[in-house]
């Protein structure tokens, strides 16, 4: 069991959820006549009136195309998008905001570096190592490029608690492990991953290691420096942010080596029908006019975030996982998929046999917004044997009373089903 304590033991951290409720406005929705729960934070998070003022303001004042013309609004609109990649360095801690590579999400940027990076350096042969927990968008991308330069697929497996196994992450290291791309929180089953040292075992046989942060950066401090990755991936729709926005941190000195991933403008220096030479990083990654209102909206989340303070998010997030573990464990036939030691605040569930997408729709029709399926992890499923699973998952502006709704939601399908 994660928490040793029933769920009326545990101490409420000292988040201020009413005030920050506030600044989200798409809360107050009612669903069906109840008032909105919404547990989809994995998925996708909400934003804040802030950054969605930002993106406006953005729009009705500044709007225009960047690094290209001498007029103020483009001027303007270049700081902007400037800044906001400042804004994302700082947070990271990365060296230099040439590190920062914006692109559309976490899947645009694995695929940038399986294409950029394993295409240019990996060989027949080579192995690609990644854990039995990814999301789809670190698998397929790496399928593609074995299938392409024939190399081999690796995969760690996880014990029955949703962990990877240390031990068998070790072995599986060999002289063919020519990259290793891990999670570094399993959206699927909350694992987190203890990735510095699984770094740190990578890097003592030379390979170099991409982190899908997707479900980390929004909930916990991420240091790239500290853990020591050579890539770090993530989206800034789960984050307080737009959708269609998202980061890539590479060390400069792979990124300068790796080829770009897509033609086009803005990332070149000279164009011929002869050749072609490239921008400097980060732009020879970003080609054609970015996203910018999107990143500009993703570098005010940030500032939001960092002025409630990531870490009491985090701890915020552990009391609700913790009270919802207790109370859910409570349900007679509910089962939690997923029990690791370390575990962020996603909690994976079946419920006797009924199938998760009518959880999901009953629970709807009482308000609460869940995500149900095999949330693109599907050999996460397989390991359970279980075709899919009911997912709750929180953030900084969920309560209490939210985890109760959901209980009580639970109890009405139960109900339903006579179970
Ligand atoms: N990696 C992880 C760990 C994820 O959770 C997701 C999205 C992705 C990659 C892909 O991110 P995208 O922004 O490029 O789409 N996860 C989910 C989820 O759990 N439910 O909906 C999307």
């Amino acid at each position: 069991m994660n928490n040793p304590l029933t769920s009326h033991q545990l101490i409420p951290p000292s988040l201020d959820t009413e005030a920050i409720r506030k600044d989200f406005p798409i809360l107050d929705t009612l669903i069906k006549g109840k008032p909105l729960a919404y547990l989809d934070n994995a998925a996708s998070s909400q934003m804040p009136s802030n950054v969605i003022n930002r993106i406006s303001a953005y729009h009705l004042e500044d709007h225009s195309n960047i690094h290209r013309a001498v007029h103020t609004l483009s001027e303007k609109a270049t700081a902007e998008y400037e800044s906001a990649r400042g804004i994302v360095k700082k947070f990271l801690n990365s060296r230099d905001s040439k590190e920062i590579v914006f692109t559309k999400g976490t899947t645009n940027g694995i695929n940038l570096v399986a294409r950029g990076y394993g295409a240019k350096f990996l060989n027949e042969g080579d192995e690609i190592l990644i854990s039995y927990l990814e999301h789809h968008s670190n698998i397929v991308p790496w399928q593609l490029l074995c299938e392409q330069i024939g190399a081999k697929l690796k995969v760690v497996p996880i014990t029955d608690n949703g962990d990877v196994n240390i031990e068998q992450y070790k072995n599986s290291i060999s002289q063919k492990t020519k990259f290793i791309s891990l999670s570094h929180v399993s959206n699927a089953l909350g694992t987190v991953l203890p990735i510095k040292e699984m770094v740190a075992e990578a890097h003592a046989n030379d390979i170099p290691v991409l982190v899908d942060g997707a479900q980390a950066v929004p909930h916990m401090k991420v240091d790239v420096q500290d853990l020591g990755c050579d890539f770090y991936v993530f989206s800034g729709h789960k984050m307080c942010g737009p959708s269609g926005i998202g980061v890539l941190y590479g060390k400069a000195e792979l990124l300068e080596k790796m080829d770009p991933y897509e033609g086009g403008g803005d990332m070149i220096l000279s164009v011929s029908f002869d050749s072609t030479t490239f921008n400097e990083i980060p732009y020879k990654f970003e080609a054609g006019t970015p996203p910018i209102a999107q990143a500009i909206g993703l570098g005010s989340a940030i500032t939001y975030l960092e002025h409630v303070g990531i870490d009491n998010v985090n701890r915020h997030e552990k009391y609700l996982l913790d009270y919802a573990t207790a109370e859910l464990e409570n349900i007679p036939g509910l089962r939690i998929i997923g029990k690791a030691k370390n575990k962020a605040s996603v909690i994976s569930f079946v419920l006797n046999k009924v199938h998760p997408h009518d959880i999901g729709t009953i629970l709807n029709d009482e308000g609460v917004a869940i995500r149900t399926g095999h949330h693109c992890a599907q050999p996460v499923m397989e390991h359970f044997n279980i075709p899919a699973t009911a997912r709750a998952s929180f953030y900084l502006y969920n309560n209490k009373d939210e985890v109760d709704q959901l209980v009580s939601a639970i109890h009405s399908v139960k109900k339903i089903f006579g179970c």
